[in-house]
């Protein structure tokens, strides 16, 4: 974890000072002023914050009651700017501190309010998506629009490649795992750059392998234990509650949840049909639209094969032809929109789960045939969009998908 802190004394009136260790791509915390709110028992927190490599941020707070020998004061009602995308220029933000909940009726005039940036030990090719609530759904067809907060975590910013897939099947093949004969399948050109299809349990169990691969802890087993690594084979599809079991602790790569895959596509906006706005035209996406006479794809490969693919990240800013914008949404994720729908870990309760679910870290009804995919594909006339549902049964081999993790 890459930190900077700043330190503040606060007394009756607010002061402010700052310390600040720079290292290349270290967040930088500066001008940290902080008062209690009159009338109130509420601190409000000023900061400026800047990231040479523009990584999103986890703000936190230490508050010491000893002129900063010890900050053992807890401090969990926090809010405010709590995830900052940050720029390299310092950009102004806010906390707000709930010292009712965490300190009430103290006064002491040595407190130090230490406000902490953190941009994480990203994984390579991840980008972090920040803990806190969005709004899922879509009013009509995804309804109701419900509130949901998630813990941290991690989310690929491409789809599962070829070239991704078979490096990690290569050390499952030598490791006890097996898959289906129509795992891996991809559009051949570009040397492993398209995504590729598979069942959902041939994309769970390769994520165990990419898990044990780079010797983080698998995440699904086949008994509820979590002793046997789910390697191989696949299980019965009904409606009781069936294996493989996710150990959600566990540091390894996974499926996101649907929620997980949701609040990563919306990249920040809210209530968008798409990660960019409420509009999409060839060019943003490997979609097909309807011209009034003909579907119509603008892929480069259109002719060659049919449904081609694009190269995972092919939406850049560089694509050619012809070029376009760079579709990265605001997490940096890219072809959340179109190329190949993605595997998500819920199964599906035919439309009456998010009546239900719970606030935190929902992860699907407990038995169900299908399961969720979300994304579009190439062939989804019109794009598709980030609410769109499509629970299909696990057996089905034509979705991709891209692997969570949890911090
Ligand atoms: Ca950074
Ligand atoms: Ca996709």
């Amino acid at each position: 974890m890459k930190t900077s802190s700043s330190l503040f004394v606060l007394l009756a009136a607010a002061l402010a000072a700052s310390t600040a260790v720079l290292h290349a791509a270290d967040p930088v915390v500066t001008n940290v002023v902080s008062a209690q709110r009159a009338g109130t028992k509420l601190v409000d927190i000023t900061f400026n914050v800047s990231d040479a490599d523009s990584n999103t941020l986890a703000m936190s707070v230490e508050v010491s009651d000893n002129n900063g020998t010890t900050f053992a004061i807890p401090v969990t009602a926090l809010s405010g700017d709590l995830n900052v995308a940050a720029t390299p220029t310092p950009a102004a933000k806010a906390l707000v501190w709930d010292a009712a909940v965490n300190f009430n009726h103290q006064f002491k005039s040595t407190m130090v309010v230490r406000v902490i940036a953190n941009d994480g030990a990203q994984p390579a090719g991840m980008a972090l998506i920040p803990a806190g609530p969005f709004e899922m759904g879509h009013a009509i067809n995804a309804a109701p629009v419900h509130t949901v907060t998630l813990s941290a975590f991690y989310m690929d910013k491409l789809e599962v490649s070829k070239a991704l897939w078979d490096g990690v099947k290569t050390y499952a093949d030598a490791n006890g795992y097996t898959f289906s004969a129509t795992a891996g399948s991809a559009f051949p050109y570009l040397g492993g750059l398209h995504p590729v299809t598979a069942n959902w349990f041939d994309a769970v169990k390769w994520c165990n392998a990419r898990s044990q691969k780079e010797g983080l802890t698998p995440v699904y087993y086949t008994d509820t234990a979590f002793t046997t690594v789910y390697k191989t084979g696949e299980f019965p599809v009904n409606f009781s509650i069936q294996p493989p079991y996710a150990k959600w602790s566990a540091n390894g790569y996974r499926l996101p949840t649907e929620a997980e895959w949701e609040k990563a596509a919306r990249g920040t906006l809210v209530g968008k049909d798409y990660p960019w706005g409420d509009t999409i035209s060839p060019g943003d996406a490997n979609y097909t639209i309807f011209d009034g006479v003909n579907y119509v794809r603008l892929s480069p490969w259109v002719g060659i094969a049919d449904p081609p693919t694009t190269p995972v990240g092919f939406y850049d800013g560089g694509q050619l032809p012809p070029a376009g914008p760079n579709r990265a949404n605001g997490y940096g994720l890219h072809d959340i929109i179109g190329n190949v729908r993605e595997w998500c870990w819920d199964l599906y309760d035919y439309d009456t789960y998010y009546a239900i679910s719970p606030a935190n870290d929902p992860r699907g009804p407990a038995t169900s045939d299908h399961r969720i995919a979300r994304s579009s594909n190439a062939t989804t006339t019109g794009g598709g969009s980030v609410w769109g549902r499509s629970p299909t049964p696990p057996t089905f081999a034509g979705f991709g998908f891209r692997c969570a993790r949890g911090l």
